[in-house]
This record gives C-alpha cells, sequence and structure tokens, in this order.
C-alpha cells in the first residue's frame, strides 16, 4: 500500500499511526503543497491523506483509513478502547493552535511538501485569510504558548498511560498524538514530564517522527 501525505498534516499523522502500531508495511509519498493534479486524479480533490489500496484503489479520509487498516490487517483490531468526551474536548481546544502557532513554523522545517518555493507560497497563501501574516502570529508566540499550556495542564490530568491515554489504545490516540506531536515544533513550549512521555512513547510505537531536534 501507498500513503500520500503531506509530513506536517495532522490527519495524515492519524493515518500513519495505525500502520506503525500494527506493523503493518506501507511505502510514503510526501505530496508537494502546491501540487493540485496528483490528489486530484486520484480523489477528485485536492486533499491528504490518500491511501492507495493493494487494488490500486484510492481512500481518502483519516478516519477510514485508520478504520480500514485496523479492521483489515495484522490480526484483531487494536483500537477498541473507549473513548473520552474530555479528552475529545481538549484536542478541539489543542487543534485551534494549528493555525496561528504551529502552521508559521511548518514552512522552516525542511519538510518535504515545502521543497520548492512556489509551495511555500501557495501554503503561505492559502492560510493567510485565516491567521493574517505568519510573521504577525510567530510574534504572538509567548501568548499562545501560555495558552497552550492552560489546556495542556488538564490534560495531564486525563492521561492514564504514555501507552494510550484512556489506558487502551482507542481512536482517542490516533486523534491527540498528531496534535501534540505538531506541537513539538514550537521551541518555548516546554512539555511536562507526563505528556512528554506520551508523546515519545506514541511516536516510537507509531513510527512518526517527532519535531523536537527542528523547533523554532
Ligand atoms: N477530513 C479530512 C481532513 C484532511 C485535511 O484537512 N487535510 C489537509 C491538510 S492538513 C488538506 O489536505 N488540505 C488541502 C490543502 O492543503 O490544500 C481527513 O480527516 O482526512
Amino acid at each position: 500500500m501507498k500513503l500520500y501525505i503531506y509530513e506536517h498534516c495532522p490527519f495524515c499523522v492519524r493515518a500513519r499511526m495505525i500502520f506503525g502500531l500494527k506493523n503493518v508495511p506501507v511505502e510514503l509519498q510526501v505530496l508537494l503543497s502546491d501540487d493540485f493534479q496528483s490528489p486530484e486524479r486520484m480523489i477528485g480533490e485536492k486533499m491528504a491523506p490518500i491511501l492507495q489500496k493493494d487494488d490500486g484503489s484510492y481512500l481518502p479520509e483519516s478516519l477510514d483509513i485508520v478504520d480500514y487498516v485496523d479492521n483489515n490487517y495484522a490480526g484483531n483490531p487494536i483500537l477498541i478502547g473507549d473513548r473520552s468526551a474530555n479528552i475529545a474536548e481538549l484536542i478541539k481546544q489543542l487543534q485551534q493552535y494549528d493555525y496561528k502557532l504551529v502552521c508559521p513554523r511548518y514552512i522552516k522545517l525542511g519538510l518535504a511538501e515545502f521543497a520548492t518555493q512556489s509551495a511555500i507560497d501557495y501554503f503561505v497563501t492559502s492560510k493567510k485569510e485565516k491567521m493574517g501574516s505568519f510573521d504577525q502570529c510567530m510574534a504572538q508566540t509567548d501568548a499562545l504558548v501560555a495558552e497552550v499550556l492552560t489546556v495542556l495542564n488538564k490534560l495531564e490530568l486525563l492521561i492514564i498511560s504514555p501507552e494510550a491515554c484512556n489506558g487502551q489504545l482507542s481512536l482517542d490516540d490516533i486523534c491527540l498524538f498528531p496534535v501534540l506531536r505538531n506541537l513539538t515544533c514550537v521551541k518555548s513550549l516546554v512539555f511536562s514530564s507526563k505528556i512528554k512521555a506520551y508523546i515519545q512513547s506514541m511516536a516510537k510505537r507509531s513510527k512518526v517522527d517527532l519535531f523536537f531536534s527542528k523547533a523554532i
């Protein structure tokens, strides 16, 4: 199977996780951020992730990909834990910081989807309407980090184990880890040891890289 992704995309990380967690081999192919043609040819719109199945057909939508792999590969499903409404609420709150805190950093991390200037230009222009200039967002880092920390303090109380936030792997891990992983590109954001342990354990088991070493 082949998975088309953007490295920065939290939805793509969801799809990558299930392959890592179940040890199912997959070829990763990073799309350029301004490549409309490839995704439109595969699924009729510009959107990632896209899974190309073994039969050559294409499956979009991160949670559909997770469900497909979990139910059809490498034995019994592993995402069998209950979900938590409290975790879901905190994920929603953390997702709001993807724009102002994390997007301006993505283009500086050397990610494959931003390998060309036109790919960077497309990304910056497409986000401008929702978030203003990237430089203005970077200047708000301290205030945004303080806000994120208040959410992370609540999350800390809910994480039961570094192996699975609710104690047993569930879709909450598939939705929570990608959001935390992307926050690892914010240099001044210091995670508590409990949350850091969760991030590092999930990264290892999912085989998804973190951004700590290139954080800005
Ligand atoms: N509901 C979709 C959302 C995927 C999504 O929003 N992907 C973004 C990247 S983070 C995308 O491809 N946006 C189009 C673009 O970048 O132009 C899923 O879960 O797969």
